[in-house]
């Protein structure tokens, strides 16, 4: 790992969440993140699978914009309801929202769930693809005012707080997103350094 920024990617993101979330990770593997602010920063497609639309997004965007660049697709899969929302969280999230989840929830016993996430890194001539998960439960009552989308009602396995009541720094030690992005930028720098790039 080094400190100096000697590698630069642009993250496909329209939620600036994410990008507050990975940018300090990033740093660590001397990757600078800029947010890709085109209209099209992020091209979607409707899929039950997510690294299929992480994939896609991905090469879609190199094609479109022709820098190195960062996609990041996650969702949140609730065992009891047959891991929905998943590949649809961002819709759920936007129509039913948290409360609509509870209400999915009441009376429902097995609360476990995890999140899912997949990074995809375009970086000339390397594709990398990595996915990780936590696994934790879903809350009776939303709890917390940070982050972002279901974090107040998911308390990752090891903690009893909800993502939303953690510190980014905090939330980075339990997350997907972390734990995919890690991996991701980890293979890139060793790729990096085994073709004498970096
Ligand atoms: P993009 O522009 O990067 O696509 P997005 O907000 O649509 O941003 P995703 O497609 O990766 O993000 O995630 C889909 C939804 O899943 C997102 O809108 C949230 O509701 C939920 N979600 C994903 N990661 C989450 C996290 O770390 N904490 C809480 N909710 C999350």
């Amino acid at each position: 790992m080094t400190n100096t920024c000697s590698i630069k990617l642009f993250f496909a993101t329209g939620n600036i969440h994410k990008l507050n979330e990975v940018k300090p990770i990033a740093e660590r593997y001397g990757i600078c993140l800029e947010q890709m602010i085109e209209s099209r920063a992020k091209v979607e497609i409707q899929s039950s699978d997510l690294i299929e639309i992480a994939r896609y997004a991905v090469l879609e965007n190199y094609k479109l914009f022709k820098k190195p660049v960062l996609v990041e697709d996650a969702g949140l899969f609730i065992e009891a309801l047959n891991g929905f929302p998943g590949p649809y969280s961002s819709y759920v999230y936007k129509t039913i929202g948290v409360n609509g989840i509870l209400k999915l929830m009441e009376g429902v016993d097995n609360r476990r769930a995890y999140f899912m996430s997949v990074a995809a890194i375009v970086y000339e001539p390397f594709f990398i693809i990595e996915t990780a998960r936590v696994e934790g439960v879903i809350t009776k009552e939303p709890r917390g005012s940070g982050g972002f989308g279901f974090d107040p009602i998911f308390v990752p396995r090891s903690s009893k707080k909800t993502f939303a009541e953690m510190s980014i720094d905090e939330k980075n030690m339990y997350s997907h997103r972390a734990k995919a992005v890690s991996k991701a930028f980890s293979k890139l720098v060793h790729l990096l350094k085994t073709y004498n790039t970096l």
